[in-house]
C-alpha cells in the first residue's frame, strides 16, 4: 500500500471506516449484545443472497474460542479481479467500502434495507481483525484487515478444488460493550434461514464449549409452522402451503389452524423478520377473510343477510408463516421491522384469493373443518361483547374502584409511578413495608393465574385475579384498550428465583403479550432482579446475582474465610430494608425491560409448557432440565 496511501479511494475508505467506527449505532443498531449479533448476521446476509440467487447449498456459522466468529459457504466467492472503479481487487473493496453482493446483479432478492445489510465493511471497520478466505477459479486468496485497514493486499494463497468464501471476524472490544456470543441466539436465528430457505444446510459450531447443531428443512414454511405448533392440538394436518408470484414478488404462506383462541402469523420479507407487520401482512389478512367468507357462504355455513365473519374470527387458532421476496423492499417505522412497498399488498392478496380457494375447493374436509371454528369465534365474540358491556357497567375496567389488594402509591403522575407484582401475600407483605409509597405500589398476586392460553375474554373477566392486575394497571383489554390511561409507566414483576417464580412470570408475561401488547411493545413491563445470595465479613456486605458473582465478590472480600453467606430461596427471606435495598429502591436495583423478543420466548415456552401434549412438554424439560428440576408436572 506505500505508494498509494494518499490516493483518492484510500481516502475514501479511511473516511468511510471512521464514519462507522464514530457512529457505530448508525450502522449497526447498538453496541450491545444485539449489535453484536446484528455483526454475524450482516456477514451472514451476504451468503444467504447467494442462496437466494440459487448458487449456495452449505453455510457454517462457528463462534471460535478466541472470541471470533465465522460464516463459510458453498457459494459462487466474492469475486477477486480488479474493480473497474477502483483499480483493486474487487474483494477488497467489498470489505472496505461497497455493499458486497450478487448485488451487482440485478433482479436478484436481496437481505438488504433497515438494519440490515448495510455492508460487510461495517463488520470489517467495527473488528479488531478480520480475515476473508475467497475460493474461486480454482485458488484460495486471503486478505487480512485490522479495524477495517487491510495489512496487506490480496494473495493468492493456494490451489482450491470449489468455490466459496470465508470472513473470520474479531469484533473490537474498544467499540462494542460486550463480546459475547449468546449461543441460543445464533441458533435461533440459524434455524429460522434454515426454515426460510428450504433445503439450504446451515451448520452451528460453537467451539468454546464443542457443541454443534444442524439446521436443515426441507420441508420449509410447512415445517416451521409445524414448529410453532408443537404442543398444540391442530386442526387439520399437514399444514396447508401455497407458493406463487405476482409481477417480480415472490409469495410463499403455510398456515393450520390449533384449537386455541390465539393467532400467530409470523411474516418475513426477503429473510428479514417483519415484527410490525405491513403491506404483506395486511394483504394476507384480507385475503383469507375474504375468501373464508366467500367460502362459507357459498356451501350455506352462513345464510344469505347473515352477518359474516370478521378478521378475528378467521385468526382464532390461526399459524402462520408468510414469506415473501420483493425486489425493492422499503422497510418503515422505528425498528424498520414494517414493510412499506404499497404494491404488494395486492400481489399478495391476489395470491392468497386464487391459491387458497383452490385449496379449499379441493380439500373440502379442511374446508369444513377451518369454517367451523371461525363460526365458533364469531359466536363467542358476541358473547364477549356482551360479558365485557357487563363489567362496564359495574364499572370495573374503568379504574372506578381499585382492587383492595393494592396497596396504591401517592403520586397520580402516571410517568413517576410504579406497579410492583409481587407473588403471595407473605412477599407482598415485606414489599409494602419496603417500598417508597410516594411513588411505587405494590399488587400481590396469589398461587396461578388463570391460563391466558385457554381463555377467551370473557372468561378472562371472570378471573378475579385478572381483573385485579386490569383495574391496577388501568388501560382495559382487548380492543378496549386505550394505553393514555396507563396509571403506572413501570409495571415490574417482582417473582421468586425459583420455578414457581419464573412460572408466574411466564404466565404473566403471557397475558400482557397476548392481551396488552403495547404496555410491552412501549416498553413499560420489567423484571426486579433479586439477589440470590447475601455476604458479610465483619461490618461488610455485599449482595451477590449469581453463583459466578458471589465468587467474585467472596475473593474481593478476602477470601471464603470468616464471610457468612446466606443463600435467598424466595422474596420472603428478606426483610424490607435488604428488599428495598437490593431489588426496589431506583439507584441500586437493576431492572430488566421486557422486550418482544422476551415475551415472545414466553410465550411459546407457555405453550410448550401448558399445552395439552405431553411429549413436547416432556422433551423441553429432558432438554431444560437443569434449570426446571423442581418443575411440577
Ligand atoms: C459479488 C458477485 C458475486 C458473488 C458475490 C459477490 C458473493 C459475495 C459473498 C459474500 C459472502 N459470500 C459471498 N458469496 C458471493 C457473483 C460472482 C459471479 O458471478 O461469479
Amino acid at each position: 500500500m506505500s505508494t498509494t496511501v494518499y490516493d483518492a479511494s484510500s481516502i475514501q475508505i479511511l473516511e468511510g471506516l471512521s464514519a462507522v467506527r464514530k457512529r457505530p449505532g448508525m450502522y449497526i443498531g447498538s453496541t450491545d449484545a444485539r449489535g453484536l449479533h446484528q455483526l454475524i448476521y450482516e456477514v451472514l446476509d451476504n451468503s444467504i443472497d447467494e442462496v437466494l440467487a440459487g448458487e449456495c447449498t452449505e453455510i457454517r456459522v462457528t463462534v471460535h474460542a478466541d472470541g471470533s466468529a465465522s460464516v463459510w459457504d458453498n457459494g459462487r466467492g466474492i469475486p477477486v479481479e480488479e474493480h473497474p472503479k477502483y483499480h483493486r481487487p474487487s474483494l477488497e473493496i467489498v470489505m472496505t467500502v461497497l455493499h458486497a453482493g450478487s448485488k451487482f446483479d440485478k433482479n436478484t432478492y436481496k437481505v438488504s434495507g433497515g438494519l440490515h445489510g448495510v455492508g460487510v465493511h461495517v463488520v470489517n471497520a467495527l473488528s479488531e481483525w478480520l480475515e476473508v478466505r475467497v475460493r474461486r477459479d480454482g485458488q484460495e486468496y486471503f486478505q487480512r484487515y485490522e479495524r477495517g485497514i487491510p495489512v496487506a493486499p490480496v494473495k493468492a494463497v493456494g490451489p482450491a478444488a470449489a468455490t466459496g468464501t470465508e470472513t473470520r471476524f474479531k469484533p473490537d472490544a474498544t467499540i462494542m460493550e460486550t463480546l459475547n456470543f449468546d449461543r441460543e441466539t445464533i441458533a435461533r436465528r440459524l434455524k429460522e434461514l434454515s426454515f426460510l430457505n428450504a433445503g439450504v444446510t446451515i451448520q452451528f459450531l460453537d467451539e468454546r464449549d464443542g457443541s454443534s447443531e444442524t439446521f436443515h428443512h426441507a420441508g420449509g414454511l410447512t415445517e416451521f409452522v409445524e414448529d410453532v405448533n408443537r404442543g398444540a392440538n391442530v386442526l387439520f394436518q399437514p399444514p396447508i402451503s401455497l407458493h406463487a408470484k405476482r409481477d417480480s414478488t415472490d409469495i410463499e404462506l403455510a398456515l393450520q389452524y390449533n384449537d386455541g383462541y390465539n393467532e400467530t402469523t409470523l411474516a418475513f420479507v426477503n429473510n428479514i423478520n417483519t415484527a410490525d407487520g405491513g403491506t404483506h401482512v395486511v394483504g394476507f389478512r384480507a385475503a383469507l377473510t375474504r375468501t373464508l367468507n366467500d367460502y362459507a357462504r357459498q356451501r350455506g355455513f352462513i345464510k344469505g343477510d347473515k352477518e359474516g365473519l370478521t378478521g378475528e374470527d378467521v385468526r382464532e387458532g390461526l399459524t402462520a408463516v408468510l414469506s415473501v421476496k420483493v425486489l425493492e423492499p422499503q422497510f418503515e417505522g422505528q425498528t424498520k421491522a414494517r414493510l412499506g412497498n404499497s404494491e404488494v399488498k395486492g400481489q399478495v392478496e391476489s395470491a392468497v384469493n386464487d391459491k387458497l380457494a383452490e385449496f379449499l375447493e379441493e380439500h373440502p374436509a379442511v374446508g369444513q373443518n377451518l369454517i367451523a371454528k371461525a363460526v365458533q369465534a364469531a359466536q363467542a365474540r358476541e358473547a364477549a361483547r356482551k360479558a365485557r358491556e357487563l363489567t362496564r357497567r359495574k364499572g370495573l375496567l374503568e379504574g372506578g374502584g381499585l382492587p383492595g389488594k393494592l396497596a396504591d402509591c401517592h403520586s397520580r403522575d402516571p410517568a413517576e409511578c410504579e406497579l410492583f407484582i409481587v407473588e403471595g401475600d407473605s412477599a407482598g407483605g415485606t414489599a409494602k413495608q419496603g417500598r417508597d409509597r410516594e411513588f411505587q405500589a405494590i399488587l400481590p398476586l396469589r398461587g396461578k393465574i388463570l391460563n391466558v392460553e385457554k381463555a377467551r375474554l370473557d372468561q378472562m373477566l371472570q378471573n378475579e385475579q385478572i381483573r385485579a392486575l386490569i383495574t391496577a394497571i388501568g388501560i382495559g383489554i382487548g380492543d378496549e384498550l386505550d394505553l393514555s390511561r396507563l396509571r403506572y409507566h413501570k409495571i415490574i414483576l417482582m417473582t421468586d428465583a425459583d420455578v414457581d417464580g419464573s412460572h408466574i412470570r411466564t404466565l404473566l408475561l403471557t397475558l400482557f403479550y397476548r392481551k396488552m401488547a403495547p404496555l410491552i411493545t412501549e416498553g413499560h413491563v420489567f423484571i426486579a432482579q433479586a439477589p440470590l445470595y447475601r455476604l458479610q465479613k465483619g461490618g461488610r456486605v455485599a449482595y451477590a446475582y449469581s453463583d459466578a458473582e458471589r465468587d467474585r465478590l467472596a475473593t474481593e472480600l478476602g477470601g471464603q474465610k470468616g464471610i457468612m453467606q446466606q443463600r435467598y430461596k424466595g422474596l420472603g427471606e428478606m426483610n424490607a430494608e435488604q428488599l428495598a435495598e437490593t431489588t426496589m429502591r431506583p439507584g441500586a436495583r437493576a431492572l430488566l425491560r421486557v422486550t418482544v423478543e422476551d415475551a415472545g420466548r414466553a410465550n411459546s415456552l407457555f405453550q410448550i409448557l401448558m399445552g395439552e401434549e405431553v411429549e413436547p412438554r416432556r422433551a423441553y424439560i429432558q432438554e431444560h432440565a437443569v434449570e426446571v428440576t423442581n418443575l411440577d408436572i
